[in-house]
């Protein structure tokens, strides 16, 4: 082994195929899975699998697959009876906040004779309390479900304030039954929150915890959301394109290619969690106002969605939607649907929206032809060509353009705000000077021509 190079932590995957659920589907989901945890840093060195009618309860999986998967890990394979062991001491650390792989776990080399040995187990489903606490017993090994792995990138990713708020009360949120169910505080580590005592009381005191925390994250988030709540109000004034789509579809890319803004793009999943806003370069007069957000995935737990939500609000108050999807992956029409549906979840499917089929630059004639016939209304098209670029550009100024209506406006030396106004939300054509004021011929829609006559008329 390289001594310069930091191995990563082995995981090994864990799905189970239920029925209604294809080998080609089950495979896929796990791919996605392993992606995700290799976001997270961990190197993936196999996958266990079983079909079956459901979960199991004890274990998710039956006797003789708990044994393959502590084959990877070097746990025992069997489920123990009786009481949890007593907690391992945590070498006088205080419990860390975070749900981090624990890297020194996964390097162990507690399983003599295997051949690799992986200290992670990624399970491709929602555990239950207990289902979790077994694995854990059987593999000896960290065990993480999806929805905790992605939690664990959201808050690797957070940057701003607002995101690190909303991921945190995701978290939460998503620990409070755990915690209920332990029966003994946290009996695994990761959680850390409140105290270590086992009973009743103690659980008592970290459920209260927990609950005044989320209160006290919600209240500071919510004072956060005001503030830009008026900052989306005075946007509601301009022309607005919401980037939205499957976590990874290029999305950044886009918003870098249509702004020339220098938000991150980057090959790992949820690499943008904060929404930015820039203006479409070169700029119209009104200026179109862009947003990159956060990217979607199967089964985005519910916390996060919920938490995320006035983040994807953004999303729903554009005038217009640009669906991206990454034409080049063989789950794209998944990755749609799922679009669709948290679009249609948060209110957003009211909205005008085209979907972009990205990536075109990956594919050969023969899957373009058959994309162009499955996804007719589509565009297909790539992020890094700067003639698609130009001709999505092209587009949304022509889809702003579209409904507007010329006018003539007179605006007093009393009201000269109004000029500013307009030049902000309407194409200026001419601008003129006599004794009664300043003539403006404007070009905008009805509702921005409405606004500035009102302005006009009002004091
Ligand atoms: N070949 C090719 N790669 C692309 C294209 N668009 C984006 N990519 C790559 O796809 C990866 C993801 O791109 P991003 O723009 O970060 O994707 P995103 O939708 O913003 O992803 P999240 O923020 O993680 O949700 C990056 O490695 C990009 O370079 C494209 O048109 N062609
Ligand atoms: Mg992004």
């Amino acid at each position: 082994m390289k001594q310069t190079t930091r191995p990563h932590p082995r995981a090994v995957l864990l799905g189970v195929q239920l029925p209604g659920v294809s080998d080609a589907e089950l495979q896929s989901s796990l791919d996605e899975l392993a992606r995700l945890g290799k976001t997270l840093g961990v190197e993936i060195v196999g996958r266990v699998t079983q079909r079956r009618p459901r979960l199991a309860p004890a274990a998710v999986v039956g006797e003789g697959k708990l044994r393959d998967l502590a084959g990877y890990t070097g746990g025992t394979g069997v489920v123990p009876s009786g009481a949890p062991r007593a907690k391992r001491p945590s070498a006088g650390r205080e419990p860390e906040p975070e749900l981090e792989v624990r890297e020194e776990e996964a390097l162990g080399t507690g399983a003599p004779g295997a051949a690799v040995h992986a200290g992670v187990v990624l399970v491709d489903h929602e555990l239950s309390p207990s289902q979790a606490r077994n694995l854990e017993r059987a593999t000896g090994a960290q065990v993480l479900d999806r929805s905790a792995v992605i939690l664990a990138i959201f808050q690797r990713h957070a940057r701003s304030r607002e995101a690190r708020l909303q991921v945190e009360i995701a978290r939460l949120s998503y620990e409070a039954p755990r915690l209920r169910q332990t029966g003994g505080g946290r009996d695994r580590e990761g959680g850390g929150i409140g105290g270590r005592g086992a009973g009743e009381s103690a659980l008592e005191l970290d459920r209260r915890k927990v609950r005044d925390r989320i209160a006290e994250l919600r209240a500071e988030l919510a004072a956060i959301e005001r503030e830009s709540g008026t900052r989306r109000t005075r946007r509601g004034e301009q022309n607005t394109v919401a980037l939205v789509g499957y976590t990874n579809a290029g999305k950044s890319s886009w918003m870098r290619a249509l702004t020339g803004s220098g938000v991150l793009v980057a090959d790992e999943l949820f690499a943008t969690l904060d929404t930015t806003v820039r203006a479409l370069r070169p700029e119209t007069a009104p200026r179109i106002l862009v947003s990159d957000t956060v990217g979607l995935i199967k089964k985005l737990p519910h916390d996060l969605v919920a938490s995320f939500r006035s983040t994807l609000e953004e999303a729903r108050d554009g005038d217009l939607l640009v669906h991206v999807v990454d034409a080049s992956d063989p789950a794209l029409a998944t990755q749609i649907a799922v679009t669709l549906a948290v679009l249609a979840e948060i209110g957003a499917d009211q909205s005008p929206r085209w979907m972009v089929l990205n990536k075109a630059d990956r594919l050969d004639a023969e899957a373009r032809e058959r994309l162009a016939s499955q996804w007719p209304d589509a565009l297909l098209v790539s992020a890094r060509d700067p003639q698609d670029v130009a001709a999505l550009r092209a587009r949304i100024v022509a889809f702003f353009q579209r409904d507007r209506v010329e006018a003539e406006l007179l605006v007093p030396y009393a009201k000269q705000r109004v000029v500013g106004e307009a030049y902000a939300c309407a194409q200026v054509l001419a601008e003129t000077h006599d004794e009664q004021g300043t003539r403006l011929r404007v070009r905008a829609t009805p509702q921005a021509l409405a606004r500035l006559r009102a302005a006009l008329d009002g004091p």
